[in-house]
């Protein structure tokens, strides 16, 4: 009798750490990425930019917001986000410079366009959209309009939902800035084999640790009955 009142007991303990686990990671989850230009929360979940690009290599005639310094992307089980730092005063320059990110979503350059590109993140004006590319007319169509926002020491936030794009396990980005009176590319960075794979969605967690649970249990009474 002893017996089972302690496995009993065992049991709840097991249940409500696995209860605890879920409740915290469903937090952690919640918490993410806020799209409002600050890079703390990216810095809170021990990110780091996949790529960064040296400051003043860019034309003098251009605006030193379209001077690119840092490259980040992270995904969580819904989306996609993008971060980039720009040199000066932002977004006082933002007329001028639009921010555009590319995605060869298979890898494969024989899909998309002339470059393989089959996204792209087009930002402009304090507004993003994405866009995808139309193999019949030869050219972007819009997607949706995304999340943006920049913050005040350079950095732009942007968030693009997964289920908008068919994306493989891996993809290539290119990050570019562009000078939009002059109709010219002016900074731009490739970052190749970004790992898109959806995390372990918390939501599942509750019930396999349940079932986990009833399966001991059964197995056990089991084992006591022989
Ligand atoms: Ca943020
Ligand atoms: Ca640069
Ligand atoms: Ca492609």
């Amino acid at each position: 009798m002893k017996k089972t009142v302690l496995t009993s007991l065992a049991i709840l303990c097991l249940f409500l750490m696995g209860l605890r686990l879920s409740i915290q990671t469903a937090r952690a989850e919640g918490q993410a990425i806020t799209i409002d230009g600050d890079p703390s929360d990216w810095e809170a979940l021990g990110l780091r930019p996949v790529a960064t690009d040296p400051p003043y290599n860019i034309e003098s005639y251009h605006d030193t917001c379209a001077d690119l310094l840092e490259c980040w992307v992270y995904n969580d089980t819904s989306n996609l986000y993008f971060m980039i730092k720009v040199r000066g005063g932002y977004p006082s320059d933002w007329d001028n410079t639009a921010y555009l990110i590319t995605i060869d979503a298979d890898r494969n350059e024989n899909t998309g366009n002339e470059l393989g590109w089959d996204y792209s993140v087009f930002s402009k004006d304090a507004q993003a959209f994405t866009m995808v590319w139309n193999e019949e007319i030869l050219d972007w169509d819009k997607l949706e309009d995304i999340n943006v926002a920049a913050g005040s020491i350079g950095h732009i936030e942007f968030r693009v939902s997964l289920e908008s794009m068919d994306l493989s396990e891996e993809i290539d980005l290119v990050y570019g800035t562009y000078d939009d009176i002059l109709s010219e590319g002016v900074n731009s960075v490739t970052v190749n084999h970004v790992s898109v794979i959806p995390e372990f969605p918390s939501l599942l967690i509750l019930p396999l640790f349940m079932i986990a649970t009833l399966l001991a249990t059964v197995i056990y009474r089991r084992k006591q009955q022989t």
